[in-house]
């Protein structure tokens, strides 16, 4: 009775609300959260988005955006970008893996991981889309010239230092890399140079700053039993290019064939957002869930505890 009135969901003028439990998102399939605090004062996620029936993550082919601000009730936004509007996007559409998001002098930038060719995994390209609002509203604008390799060139993510500087990194096929990004958001402003210090990096890299150290979380290469058994790892430094100094874990695994989150502080409490399993029992039909995250003393992080459904393997 109560989860029925947990999951209860109530129609808003802005669209779907949702009251919270783990996953906060279940009326579609959610993956890979990017969560920001922008200046409106709401929380935004920025997830990808698994389709039912799965296909690995090939038909993943569109995004939807949720926010909040009171980590309880969740808008969702609607679909913001569909491969079907790449215009230098594969024919076949789909595989639009893990985004984050940018805001930089009443600009929004979106940032999207797409193959350009039949041939995915070798002609991965980072997209971008740029709004004046949060959630809606995106055009693209073209991707970022990252160089000749793209092999696996997948999950970027963008962090702004206190001073206004962005720095771009991505993380896929077991190397992660990063470089100060041009005022204007869309070119490398230096070199892509690969992080140092991580270990066992898979992928999911995501970067943030705590009392003026640098935190670069990411998923390790964990399996079990022949599956994906991923970990979210950290590594500290004090440069935002690193190097790293390597961690430990963080979030144990979620009962997913990947791991991905983020973290994020809002209204004085941090976060870890990721995704499990528990609403659809398979590895590739994800949820986005969040919890809360908390800091030891020394600046290292606690592990995280799963609330909700606790995922059985
Ligand atoms: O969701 C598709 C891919 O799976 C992401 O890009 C990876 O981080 C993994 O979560």
């Amino acid at each position: 009775m109560k989860r029925t009135l947990f999951a209860f969901i109530v129609i808003c003028t802005t669209g779907l609300c949702f009251a919270q439990e783990n996953p906060f998102v279940r009326h579609i399939y959610t993956a890979d959260p990017s969560a920001h605090v922008w200046e409106d004062g709401r929380l935004y996620v920025y997830p990808s988005h698994d389709i039912d029936p799965p296909k690995g993550c090939d038909r993943m082919d569109r995004y939807h955006v949720f926010s909040t601000d009171d980590m309880v009730n969740w808008t969702d936004h609607g679909e913001i970008l569909n491969s079907s509007q790449v215009p230098w996007g594969r024919p076949e559409g789909g595989f639009m893996w893990a985004p984050d998001c940018a805001y930089r002098n009443g600009t929004y930038y979106f940032y999207f991981p797409h193959p350009s060719g039949t041939e995915w995994n070798k002609t991965w390209k980072v997209g971008i889309a740029t709004s004046k609002k949060p959630a809606s509203d995106f055009e693209v604008q073209g991707y970022l010239n990252l160089g000749e390799d793209n092999f696996a060139m997948i999950d970027p993510c963008v962090f702004v230092d206190d001073d206004g500087q962005a720095y771009f990194y991505y993380g896929g096929g077991a190397r992660c890399a990063g470089a100060r990004l041009k005022d204007n958001m869309v070119e490398l402003a230096e070199p892509l140079t690969f992080m140092e210090g991580l270990k066992d990096f898979h992928e999911a890299t995501w970067v943030f700053k705590r009392n003026g150290t640098y935190y670069l979380t990411y998923a390790d290469n964990n399996r079990e039993d022949g599956k994906g058994a991923n970990r979210l790892n950290y590594a500290t430094s004090k440069n935002p290019l690193g190097p790293w100094t390597y961690q430990g874990i963080y979030l144990e695994p979620t009962g997913c064939d990947t791991s991905h989150g983020s973290v994020v502080e809002y209204k004085g409490q941090w976060y870890a957002f990721y995704h499990n399993s528990v609403l659809s029992g398979r590895g590739n039909l994800r949820s986005i869930c969040v919890d809360k995250l908390y800091f030891n003393a020394d600046g290292t992080i606690q592990k995280v505890v799963q609330t909700g459904k606790l995922y059985k393997k």
